[in-house]
This record gives C-alpha cells, sequence and structure tokens, in this order.
C-alpha cells in the first residue's frame, strides 16, 4: 500500500536513508509527527524555545543565518539539546546554485550546515546537479536532503510541470533526496510507465500550519494539521509561530502548551490515517 497508509516504524524499516530511517525512527517512538520551525534571532531565544519544545517534537527546523549573535556555541549547545531531548536537526537553507557552489555553502562558510544538520533542503530550480553538489557532501556523512517541490505562500509558482519535474529529479536520487517540502503526497507524480514507483516512499513535511490563523500579512497561508495530514497525506507539520508566537514576547509556559498542541493534533491525525 501507499506509504502514507503505513505506520512511521514500518516505513523506517524499510528505508535506505540512514537519516530518515532515525527520524521516522524517532516519530514512532517520541508518538510525535511536530517540527517546530524556531525563526528567532538571538541565541538565547532560539536555545530557550528548544529546550521547552525539545519533547514534543521529532524535528527543529533552524534558519541558523538570522541569529544576530551567532556563534560556535549555538550549534555547541543545540547538539546538546539535539541529544538531551531527541530529536533531529532540519537546517532550512533552500539551496538554489549550481552544483559546485552549493557543496561549498554547504560544508564551509560560517555554518558548516553539513556537520550538524542531518537534513537540509534545495530548490529544484538548477536542476539535476544541485543533488549531485549537495551529496558530494551530505551522502558520506549520512544526511538526507529534501527538495521544495510546491511552497505554502500565495502565488507560488512551484505548480504543475515543476512540480512533476521536482519529483522526477528526486526519483532518480532516493539514496539521497528523502522527501519534499510540499502541501500533499507526492506519490507517482510525473512518474512514466518505465519508473518503478512502488519502492518509493517520500517524506513529506509540510509547513503552513496553523490552527488559530489562516495565514500572515506578507502572504504565508495556514492548514490545519488535521487538513495537511489526515487529508493532503503529509508526514511531518512544521509549525513556527503558531508555537512561539511573537518572538519578543517569549512566554515559556504558553509554548510548552502550544507545543504539546500541536503534537496532540498532528499525532491523532496520523493514527486516524493509518487506521483508514
Ligand atoms: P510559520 O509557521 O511561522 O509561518 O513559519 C513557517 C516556516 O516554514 C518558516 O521558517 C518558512 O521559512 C518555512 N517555509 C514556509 O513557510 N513555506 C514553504 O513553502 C517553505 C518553507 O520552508
Amino acid at each position: 500500500s501507499s506509504p502514507h497508509l503505513q505506520t512511521y516504524e514500518q516505513r523506517a524499516k524499510k528505508h535506505g536513508n540512514p537519516a530518515a530511517r532515525k527520524l521516522l525512527e524517532t516519530m514512532e517512538r517520541k508518538k510525535t509527527n511536530l517540527s517546530v520551525s524556531v525563526d528567532v534571532t538571538k541565541k538565547k531565544d532560539f536555545l530557550a524555545i528548544i529546550d521547552v519544545v525539545g519533547p514534543f517534537v521529532c524535528l527543529i527546523k533552524t534558519h541558523i543565518d538570522i541569529i544576530e549573535d551567532f556563534d560556535q556555541t549555538v550549534i555547541e549547545h543545540l547538539q546538546e539539546l539535539s541529544v538531551k531531548h531527541d530529536f533531529l536537526i532540519f537546517e532550512d537553507r533552500k539551496f538554489a546554485d549550481i552544483g559546485n557552489t552549493v557543496a561549498l555553502q554547504y560544508s564551509s562558510g560560517v555554518y558548516k550546515i553539513s556537520s550538524w544538520a542531518h537534513l537540509t533542503n534545495a530548490h529544484a530550480v538548477p536542476g539535476p546537479s544541485i543533488i549531485t553538489g549537495l551529496s558530494s557532501i551530505g551522502l558520506p556523512l549520512g544526511r538526507g536532503l529534501i527538495l521544495l517541490s510546491e511552497m505554502s505562500s500565495k502565488g507560488a509558482l512551484t505548480t504543475g510541470s515543476y512540480t512533476e519535474d521536482a519529483v522526477r529529479m528526486a526519483r532518480s536520487r532516493r539514496d539521497f533526496v528523502v522527501g519534499f517540502i510540499a502541501q500533499k503526497r507526492m506519490d507517482g507524480i510525473g512518474a512514466i510507465e518505465a519508473d518503478d514507483v512502488t519502492e518509493e516512499d517520500f517524506l513529506v513535511l509540510a509547513p503552513g500550519v496553523g490552527l488559530d490563523s489562516k495565514g500572515d500579512a506578507m502572504g504565508q497561508q495556514y492548514r490545519t494539521p488535521r487538513e495537511v495530514v489526515l487529508e493532503s497525506g503529509c508526514d511531518v507539520i512544521i509549525v513556527g509561530r503558531g508555537i512561539y508566537g511573537k518572538s519578543d514576547q517569549l512566554d515559556v509556559e504558553n509554548v510548552r502548551k502550544q507545543a504539546e498542541r500541536y503534537r496532540q493534533e498532528g499525532w491523532s491525525a496520523y493514527l486516524e490515517r493509518v487506521s483508514l
């Protein structure tokens, strides 16, 4: 049956990529398909939010380049928290250049993303060479790549044949590409008869998730965990402001409450889905 009707545990056993396998195992063990996107600019707030939501998530999503007071201790603490709370790390870098450049951006510079992020992502726009470049660094380290095949923002150009071509790119590199940023499952999309799609299991990570708001003033659009997981078959819900609210007024107790609430919503939608 289609991967989204199988349990995360069943899928973990069959997955060929170590980062995807570890993520699926973590989801099953902690009973969570929640990823929190920690988009704040101070390292103190960044680490405080992660310490509070850690018990409720399978994956922490970062934009490491928005932290104003970044230094190497941010990564050290992030890694300590990932062990303490048992979650994986996903740097939402959205690479979008030629293979040689993305290989350097992934491995080098200030952030050395490949040394600490289990997952990172890339736009499909440069074509297959972006996967060649990133995999030359990430594959030996056991990392996984997520391709953006759809975006959550109003008017996104990631539709139709672009989405199909992105899925085709992923299909030809299943050793390294483990899933998509998308709004729905991509099973069989763009496949031609010669493609064997029966063995493919792409994880679908869905941003644009919120319970109390339909969007923001800059084009973001929100759907509920139930819409995303049950109706659209996505595997991981990515929630940012829905959990930490306004970062200049951090209310730690409320952050904990919201993380538990989204975990519960996402997990019950998953349970309903696999029991269909
Ligand atoms: P929020 O829940 O606060 O709207 O945050 C969503 C997060 O997901 C942001 O970090 C954004 O960069 C990311 N994201 C998105 O919203 N839509 C996409 O299509 C792809 C993303 O990575």
